[in-house]
């Protein structure tokens, strides 16, 4: 009687609007950002180089907001190409990454203020007096920071500060100005950028408990204990095929700075590997990407990944550390490798 009863509707039920065709499954990979917002993770984000972007299909998935909702310029913000000349600025190459990016509906973050690297010549080559150099620091970030005042999410505002035993690197900033660099960073982003936008520390080596992580939760918590503005603190996660973090050692991590009341992120994701490459190292890779992927979404307040770049051939790694590379999601020839279906997968589960 029942099947009879459905069986007698369905005309009926088919001629009704949007019943005349069957309904599409949904997709097994929607893309990275969609399941990712389906896990809760405000975004999956990617960094984009300047040097790609006349490759039409690599644009096609950068901007791509299914895959990738946010977006990290590689190098078009740092110091010697924003301020190549004192005081005159050129925004040329972090526009053409932010700018797409805002067009796509993409959010951005933004990278980064202060580091070490990078830097142009004119400010590396002389010796600045402590006042000259704070001087020109604020100069930059109020420029910059007007500049993209509220189009970043986040911004970077000081990266790499510390040396892996968790003393400060010593660097023209440290030794021009001392280790009150770092707040005097934080309180002009604070100054010139949108009230909205998440001003982040960001390090290397802070994805387990050690003693780089221990002194950049110590700097949160002085910092919130002086009221010098800190939002988040992003970990960079440059991982290596086989030798990753687990996913405890993430989650601990992540816990050291959320505790503390800022939110995370993972800011520069990839898993690099020594070549030759093969179907085993291949699923290793899968199961790191994976973890620290599934880290964050477990983690509270830590709001999105971003990868450090999706695409082989512009990944950093080869020129940095030769004889390794194969360290981001998607091959030479634009192939998903089995570390974009593990996450995918890992992330679907949680719809
Ligand atoms: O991806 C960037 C690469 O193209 C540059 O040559 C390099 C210069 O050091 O910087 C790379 O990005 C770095 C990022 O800005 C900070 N964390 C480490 C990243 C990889 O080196």
């Amino acid at each position: 009687m029942k099947s009879f009863v459905a069986l007698s509707l369905l005309p009926l039920i088919s001629a009704l609007p949007g019943h005349g065709k069957p309904k599409p499954a949904p997709l097994k990979y929607p893309g990275l950002d969609v399941l990712a917002k389906k896990a809760g993770l405000l975004y999956f984000g990617t960094a984009i180089d300047n040097v790609v972007l006349d490759n039409k299909q690599y644009i096609s998935i950068a901007h791509n907001r299914s895959e990738f909702g946010q977006v990290t310029p590689s190098n078009g913000q740092k110091w010697m190409y924003i301020e190549p000349q004192r005081n005159v600025f050129n925004y040329t190459m972090g526009d053409e990454i932010v700018k797409p990016a805002i067009k796509a509906g993409q959010m951005r973050r933004c990278h980064t203020f202060l580091w070490h690297n990078q830097l142009p010549e004119w400010l590396t080559s002389q010796n600045w007096t402590k006042t000259e150099l704070v001087g020109i620091l604020e100069n930059h970030i109020k420029n910059e920071a007007r500049h993209y005042y509220d189009e970043c999410y986040a911004w970077d505002v000081v990266n790499e500060a510390y040396n892996d035993d968790g003393t400060l690197r010593s660097d023209i900033w440290l030794d021009t100005i001392g280790k009150e660099y770092i707040e005097l960073a934080f309180k002009f982003a604070r100054k010139y950028t949108s009230p909205r936008t998440r001003l982040y520390y960001n390090d290397y080596n802070i994805e387990t408990v050690n003693n780089k992580s221990t002194a950049v939760a110590a700097l949160v918590k002085d910092f919130k204990k002086r009221h010098i503005p800190i939002d988040g603190v992003g970990l960079q996660a440059h991982f290596v095929t086989g030798s990753a973090p687990s996913y405890d050692q993430i989650s601990a991590a992540l816990k050291l700075f959320t505790k503390l009341g800022v939110e995370t992120a993972i800011t520069e994701l990839d898993v690099r590997t020594q070549l030759p490459d093969s179907a085993e190292k291949m699923a290793q890779q899968a199961t790191d990407y994976t973890n620290a992927v599934k880290a964050c979404v477990d983690g509270d307040d830590c709001v999105g990944v971003t990868v450090w770049d999706f695409w082989d051939p512009v990944s950093w790694v080869p020129e940095t550390f030769p004889g390794q590379g194969n360290a981001d999601l998607l091959d030479a020839n634009f192939t998903r490798k089995p570390a974009y279906y593990k996450v995918s997968d890992m992330l679907g589960s949680y719809d």
